[in-house]
């Protein structure tokens, strides 16, 4: 059985990665392909737990290093027991964020290290990486403007300031400079049947 296609969908806060991970999803099963539709951190009943205490802005303030390891903690659950197997049954897999976010965030916002994380990235994927990544780009102030308009309380992320989702948004791009093979760029602030017709085109291009 072919194996499946892993896709991934990042982007800053509030550019429309679950809105869009809906439509991604619609799109593949009426094309009669198999989908798992999942997110990060998260994906598995402990990566949950670990998501919540990462997200929880009322707990101990964490350290970054904390931070990293418990996103890369998270990560190593969610491809043992979801990724993977549905790749290997032949499913595609649609992610809500995965590594490029933590070379954006813990990379590009936090100043982790980016040896660091490539070698956590080394440890906990193997070879594993995403077929195609789609980056929603749009500036940080449309995605924060949005969010806040959506919910309440800010999480532990939300309450950063300005410039570290200007820096998230950097790191985001100069990884799509690295792996334009990979990582397909697409404009988020523009109406919604816009965007989405632009991510349909990079999913046909995959599909054939
Ligand atoms: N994080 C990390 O630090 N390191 C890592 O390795 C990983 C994650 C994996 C949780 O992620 C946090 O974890 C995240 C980074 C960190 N923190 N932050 N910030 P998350 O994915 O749950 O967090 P999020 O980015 O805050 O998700 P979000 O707020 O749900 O945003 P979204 O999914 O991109 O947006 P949305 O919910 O689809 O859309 C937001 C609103 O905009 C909604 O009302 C839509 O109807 C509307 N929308 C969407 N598109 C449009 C367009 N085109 N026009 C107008 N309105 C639109």
């Amino acid at each position: 059985m072919a194996r499946g296609k892993f896709i991934t969908l990042e982007g800053g806060e509030g550019v429309g990665k679950s809105t869009n991970l809906i439509f991604l999803h619609d799109f593949l099963k009426v094309r009669n392909i198999p989908v798992v539709i999942t997110r990060e951190p998260g994906g598995t009943p402990l990566a949950e737990k670990l998501r919540a205490l990462l997200l929880d802005k009322n707990g101990e303030s964490i350290a970054a290093t904390t931070e990293l390891l418990l996103m890369f903690a998270a990560r190593a659950q969610h491809i043992r027991h979801v990724i993977e197997p549905a790749l290997a049954k032949g499913e595609w897999v649609l992610c809500d964020r995965f590594t490029d976010a933590t070379y954006a965030y813990q990379g590009g916002a936090r100043h982790m290290e980016l040896s660091t994380i490539a070698w956590l990235e080394h440890l906990v994927q193997g070879s594993l990486r995403p077929d195609l990544t789609l980056l929603l780009d749009a500036p940080a102030e449309t995605g924060l403007a949005r969010a806040r308009e959506r919910r309440g309380e800010a999480d532990r992320f939300e309450a950063e300031k300005r410039q570290f989702f200007e820096d998230v948004r950097l790191a985001y791009l100069k990884q799509a400079e690295q792996h334009p093979e990979r990582i397909k760029i697409v404009a988020a602030d523009r109406p919604l049947p816009d965007v989405q017709a632009a991510l349909a085109d990079s999913l046909s291009a995959l599909l054939r």
